[in-house]
C-alpha cells in the first residue's frame, strides 16, 4: 500500500536546470571550456562537484582539487544569487496541485534532491509546508544513483521503500529510486526516464488519479 512520496525538487517540482545552465556556461565562458544544453542536460540529479567533473571531461582537461572546488564554489554564488528571482509562481505546471492534493488526501511527503540549495529554493516557492520530511545534498554522503538520499526520507517518514513512491526526472534519480526498492515515476522523455514504472512528459500529467490508477490504490 502506497503511504508516502518522495519529490525530487529541480526538474519536478521546479524548473531550476535553466538557472544552473546560465551559472555553469558562465564559468565555462570565463575557463574557455565549451558547455552547451546538451552537457547541462547530462548534470541533472547529480551533485555539483560531479557536475564540474562531467563539464571537464567534455572538455577532455583535468584541474587540481583546489581549483575545482574554487570553481564550484563560484558557479554556486551565480547560481543562488539567481535564485532571488525565483516566486512562488515558479512551480512547474502541475506540481503544486499535485503536492496540494496529497496534502488534503493525508498521504506523508518528502524531498529526495541532490541540491546543496534546496531549503532556499523551497523558501523561495513558499513550499515547505507541503513537505514532512527534506532531503537535500547535506542529508546523506552518497548522491544518486545511490538510494540513500530516498532511504533518507523513507526512513524519516517511517515507511518502507515499497510504501513510497518517488517522482525523478533525471536518469540516476530513477536508478537510485529503484536501487532502494521504491516505485517510481519518471518525469521527461523515454530515453532520459523510460525505466521508471510509469512516466509522463510533464507534472502537469501527473495527476494523483493518473497515478493512483496506475499504482491501483
Ligand atoms: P547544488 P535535484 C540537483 O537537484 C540538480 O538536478 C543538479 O543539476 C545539481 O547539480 C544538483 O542538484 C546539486 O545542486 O549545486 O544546488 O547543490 O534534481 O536532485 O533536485
Ligand atoms: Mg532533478
Amino acid at each position: 500500500m502506497i503511504k508516502g512520496f518522495i519529490f525530487d525538487l529541480d526538474g519536478v517540482i521546479t524548473d531550476t536546470a535553466a538557472l544552473h545552465y546560465v551559472a555553469w556556461k558562465k564559468m565555462a565562458d570565463e575557463m574557455g571550456w565549451a558547455f552547451d544544453h546538451d552537457v547541462n542536460d547530462k548534470l541533472r540529479g547529480i551533485s555539483r562537484t560531479d557536475s564540474i567533473k562531467v563539464i571537464l571531461e567534455h572538455n577532455n582537461t583535468t584541474l587540481e582539487e583546489h581549483k575545482l572546488e574554487e570553481l564550484a564554489a563560484k558557479k554556486n554564488d551565480i547560481y543562488v544569487a539567481s535564485l532571488e528571482t525565483m516566486t512562488s509562481e515558479d512551480y512547474l505546471p502541475g506540481a503544486k496541485a499535485l503536492l496540494t492534493h496529497l496534502r488534503t488526501e493525508g498521504f506523508a511527503v518528502a524531498l529526495g534532491s541532490a541540491s546543496k540549495n534546496a531549503e532556499k529554493v523551497l523558501k523561495q516557492l513558499n513550499a515547505n509546508p507541503y513537505f514532512d520530511v527534506i532531503g537535500d545534498g547535506h542529508s546523506v554522503s552518497n548522491s544518486k544513483p545511490a538510494p540513500d538520499i530516498f532511504l533518507f526520507g523513507a526512513e524519516k517518514m517511517k515507511l518502507q521503500p515499497e510504501e513510497c513512491i518517488v517522482f525523478e526526472d533525471a536518469e540516476s534519480g530513477i536508478d537510485a529510486a529503484k536501487a532502494g526498492g521504491f516505485y517510481s515515476v519518471g518525469i521527461g522523455p523515454e530515453e532520459r526516464v523510460g525505466h521508471a514504472d510509469l512516466r509522463f512528459d510533464t507534472m502537469e500529467q501527473a495527476t494523483l488519479f493518473e497515478v493512483k490508477a496506475y499504482f491501483k490504490e
